[in-house]
């Protein structure tokens, strides 16, 4: 049995053989490694906007702090945000991405069917 058996797991072959030195006028490489540029192939995520809908009935400080423990507006933003969407319909909650968004929007209906209120949330591609 050769003496390199011995070293070697099984099934393996030998290492290949050392790199030949480069002949006069080639490139002397030295071992560099050269790293290729790979091209950016992941998109950054998609955004979605969380909004609430306007209703009749939902009272004005339930928004207020629908918007204040669920998207951490200060009670300043949240009233604007609350008398935005209370004037025009609706209004943007925030920006997330899908599954942030998704869970938002459970959780704002979760709370608001608790209380008894008929609010509304959903959420828009941005
Ligand atoms: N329009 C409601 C009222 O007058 C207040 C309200 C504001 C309800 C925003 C829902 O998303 C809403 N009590």
């Amino acid at each position: 049995m050769p003496v390199l058996s011995v070293f070697l797991p099984r099934n393996q072959s030998a290492p290949p053989a050392p790199v030949p030195p480069p002949k006069p006028g080639q490139d002397e490489g030295e071992g560099a490694v050269v790293v290729e540029r790979q091209t950016q192939k992941t998109e950054p995520p998609r955004l979605y906007q969380v909004l609430l809908l306007n209703d009749d009935f939902t009272p004005m400080e339930f928004v207020v702090m629908v918007l204040q423990e669920f998207f951490r507006h200060d009670l300043d933003t949240a009233t604007q945000i609350m008398l935005k969407i209370h004037h025009e319909g609706r209004g943007v909650c925030g920006v997330f991405t899908k599954d942030v968004a998704a869970t938002k929007v459970e959780l704002v209906l979760a709370a608001s069917r608790r209380a008894g209120h008929p609010l509304q949330c959903i959420m828009e591609a941005a």
